[in-house]
């Protein structure tokens, strides 16, 4: 492997004054000397349009092949992302090759994995799958899918389970992620998915980034609002976070929240903002209906209830000070145009919906909505949560665009839709994800396919539920050998990556797009698509899943979708060959696509309606009175600190592809607990010390490293380093709405190992 500059530091050092961004952007900003040093020794012999495997900004990039390998990636200038990619993009030419992919697919026998034909395996999985459904029902079976599998594939199993085996068991990993977005914007605007897109970025005047950290995990939407901020003075970039992450070191105001105490700040801020008469009155008569969750309330009402969150009365508790609150109450509510903008800070949380409701409701009564820049805009984490699981409705509680399983209507028109038997999906909604491990665990779900995702690391709790997947017949679809949900495996399917299949992301603006299949998958390794079309028929579902390759499944999925406000029936594959991606409602083949919602040039807005919030009977946007409700894990004598977790600019997530490509490992490190030196005192810990870190789920060891970035009390991990599988001490209660877990939040004690 190429070494790209002498000194591993100097190269991180480099990267982060370039915002993470990487070799193809840095040129812009004149880094010339280490750029050369970056540019890969292979130049490429053809260039490709396709998209990013890693984050849900969805990078359009230019992939550079020679002699059938992948040597270089670019940033693509008529892209969204204006040639801007990060360092993970730019490390993409060292995915297909990284180290422990497999290649053949294995059968646990006697305890061992043992190499198999597909033959054996497929058969094996067909017959178990047949075996279990026969002997306890459809309900004792389970698909656990990732927001990082093309549409197509996520459609097919979707479709297989629900309408096939009868079983609403369908979740996957965007349940910890964007459920509870999902949820508040379904809320709020009786459709999923946000009303703005990425452009606003270049036209905001107040950014209010909440729980977020794009500097690290969304680089070139970060980079963005930096280029706006150096062009306009009246540029105010808001941070609320409990630590001091690059994002907040580069915002003018930082807020440094008591982690799980956000909603206070979200009621305070809508109580100056009332109370102040900074609401747009017309906005809010003409387009704003007040709810209390049950019943339709009037303003009145919605200020009585502020009533209880003065700036004064939540300062202590939310640990900002009122003037502060008060501060940005008003720069939000009377700048030209303000975007809020967050992620997992909010949506990982017991009130992860409640906290969406209230960010669309401060744009929303403030009227800082539908112009260019004014807009609530929730981050997407995976290339294809949105497109792939939201939209397709793979999730337990969820028939595609929008529809749910409990409502009978919904049911019978995807029936309809799929040449299925009245009656075929199931009035019950599945197991989410944590329920679903705690199937497994209970013996109740006996059969699962995991595709494309690692709970063994990724679920919270995280050892209690390795047991239940090994107590199951557990078949995971992997392209390594050794993740940690692979160590619980009956079957191992060996699985092409990105470009060695083709297939449709879904990134967070609601932008399709396509990654063409540019190289060959190693060995016998296969498409996730083609694994589920052959398992389909095996089991007796051919005729059910008859579109087979990805454009046969993506033409019949957009001619699904023209039954539903979500209608992409004009995004096909030829356009898609020829642009950097298109914006849904895209209805017909000459439609442009639609950059924002509910508002002129969206093809659902009726007559000439400035607003139409056609989601919802009455046309209106629903803003809900939230009260806050305490975490449920609270300090306490035996836990004093609080652990939170997130993640890393160089590493992907579980760290099975990141962390095996030298450059970015490197750059990363491994992953410690950051402390702040205050506590570090307080606790007679140094730099280096191996600590123990304990809460009421588990207990986890790892080597402290000072850092004045979190607030006092708060302790900070990744979770990228398979040596330091924090999960086992994360906690795992969830929001009762979106069932997301609130990683975000456990109290833990804190000790140095031996003392
Ligand atoms: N480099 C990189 N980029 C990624 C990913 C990756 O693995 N690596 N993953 C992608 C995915 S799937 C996702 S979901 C996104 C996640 O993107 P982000 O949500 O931006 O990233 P996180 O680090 O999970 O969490 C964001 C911040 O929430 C803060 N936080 C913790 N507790 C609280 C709280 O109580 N209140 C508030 N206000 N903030 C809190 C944390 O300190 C952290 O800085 O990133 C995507 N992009
Ligand atoms: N502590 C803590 N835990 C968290 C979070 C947190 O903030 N803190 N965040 C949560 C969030 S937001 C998310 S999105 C999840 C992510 O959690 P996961 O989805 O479990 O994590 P990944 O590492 O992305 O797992 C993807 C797996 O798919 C494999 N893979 C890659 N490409 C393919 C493919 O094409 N086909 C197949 N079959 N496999 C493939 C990779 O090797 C990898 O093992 O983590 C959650 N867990
Ligand atoms: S920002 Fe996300 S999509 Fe863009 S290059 Fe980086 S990881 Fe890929
Ligand atoms: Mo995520």
């Amino acid at each position: 492997m190429t070494r790209v500059v002498p000194n591993d530091f100097s190269r991180r050092e480099f990267l982060w004054a370039m915002g993470g961004l990487g070799a193809a952007t840095a040129a812009a900003f004149g880094g010339w000397g280490v750029l050369e040093a970056m540019i890969p020794a292979a130049t490429a012999d053809e260039w490709h349009k396709a998209v990013c495997r890693f984050c849900g900004t969805g990078c359009t990039i230019n992939v550079g092949l020679r002699d059938g390998k992948v040597v270089d990636i670019r940033g693509h200038e008529d892209g969204h992302n204006k040639g801007v990619i990060c360092v993970k993009g730019s490390m993409l030419r060292s995915l297909p090759q990284i180290e422990g992919r497999l290649t053949k697919p294995q059968i646990r026998s006697n305890g061992k994995l043992k190499e198999a034909s597909w033959d054996e395996a497929l058969g094996l999985i067909a017959e178990r799958f047949k075996e279990i459904r026969n002997q306890h029902g459809p309900d004792a079976l389970a698909f656990y899918g990732s927001g990082q599998l093309y549409t197509e594939e996520s459609y097919t199993a979707n479709k297989l389970f629900k309408a096939g085996l009868g079983t609403n068991n369908v979740d996957g990993n965007p349940r910890l992620c964007m459920a509870s977005a999902a949820a508040g914007y379904t809320q709020v605007y009786g459709k999923d998915e946000p009303p703005g897109a990425y452009e606003d970025l270049d036209h905001a005047e107040c950014y209010f980034i909440m729980g977020a950290n794009p500097y690290e995990c969304h680089p070139p939407l970060f980079e963005r609002v930096m280029r706006h901020k150096a062009r306009s003075r009246r540029v105010v970039v808001i941070c609320v976070d409990p630590r001091r992450t690059p994002t907040a070191e580069h915002s003018d105001i930082h807020l440094q929240p008591v982690p799980g105490t956000d909603l206070l700040l979200l009621n305070a801020m809508a109580q100056v903002i009332v109370e102040e008469g900074l609401t747009d009155d017309d906005f809010v008569r003409e387009h704003i209906r007040f709810s209390d969750g049950q019943n339709t309330v009037d303003f009145a009402a919605f200020r009585e209830f502020l009533k209880d969150y003065t700036p004064e009365k939540v300062e202590s508790e939310l640990g900002v000070a009122a003037n502060e609150i008060r501060r940005v109450a008003y720069l939000f509510a009377r700048s030209r145009a303000t975007m809020s903008l967050w992620t997992m800070g909010i949506n990982q949380r017991t009130q992860g919906t409640f906290l969406n409701n209230m960010l669309n409701a401060l744009n929303l009564i403030t009227g800082q909505f539908g112009r260019p820049g004014a807009t609530p805009f929730s981050v997407t984490g995976q290339p294809n949560a949105c497109g792939g699981v939201r939209d397709t409705g793979s999730l337990a509680h969820l028939l595609p665009n929008g529809r749910a399983v409990t409502n009978p209507e919904h049911r019978a028109e995807c029936e309809k839709l799929w040449g299925v038997k009245p009656g075929t999906i199931s009035a019950r909604p599945g197991y989410h994800a944590v329920a679903l491990f705690r199937a497994m665990e209970a013996g109740d779900v006996k059969g699962a396919l995991i595709m494309c995702t690692n709970p063994g690391a990724t679920m919270p709790s995280r050892e209690r539920y390795m047991r239940g997947m090994e107590k199951c017949f557990t078949v995971v679809s992997e392209i390594v050998g050794d993740s940690e949900t692979a160590k619980t495996a009956s079957v191992l399917l060996p699985a092409a990556l990105w470009c060695e299949k083709e297939g449709v992301f879904g990134q967070g603006e609601r932008r399709y797009q396509l990654v063409p299949k540019l190289i060959d998958p190693p060995g016998e390794a296969r498409s996730d698509l083609s694994m589920l079309v052959e398992l389909a028929e095996r089991m007796g579902y051919g005729e059910l899943i008859k579109a087979k390759t990805p454009n046969e499944v993506w033409d019949e999925w957009r001619h699904f979708s023209a039954h539903s406000k979500y209608n992409f029936e004009g995004i096909t594959y030829d356009r898609l060959k020829a642009l950097p991606g298109l914006q849904w409602p895209c209805p017909t083949e000459d439609h442009p696509g639609t950059v924002r919602r509910f508002v002129p040039g969206d093809p659902f807005v009726r007559g000439d309606k400035k607003f139409d919030f056609y989601g919802n009977k009455d046309g209106r946007a629903v803003v809900f009175l939230r009260p806050y409700v305490k975490a449920p894990e609270q300090c306490t004598e035996e836990f004093p600190m609080y652990l939170t977790t997130g993640r890393v600019l160089e590493q992907w997530h579980s760290g099975t592809m990141t962390y095996r490509i030298d450059e970015l490992k490197q750059a990363a490190g491994p992953a410690r607990f950051h402390l702040n030196p205050a506590d570090a005192y307080r606790l007679r810990i140094a730099e280096g010390d191996d600590i123990e870190v304990t809460s009421a789920f588990g207990t986890v060891r790892g080597k402290a490293v000072l850092d004045d970035a979190p607030r006092e009390g708060v302790l900070f991990a990744a979770f990228y380093d398979a040596k330091l599988l924090v999960n086992n001490a994360v906690a795992d209660w969830f929001d009762p709405t979106s069932k997301e877990p609130e990683y975000k939040v456990t109290a833990v004690s804190v000790a140095k190992v031996g003392a």
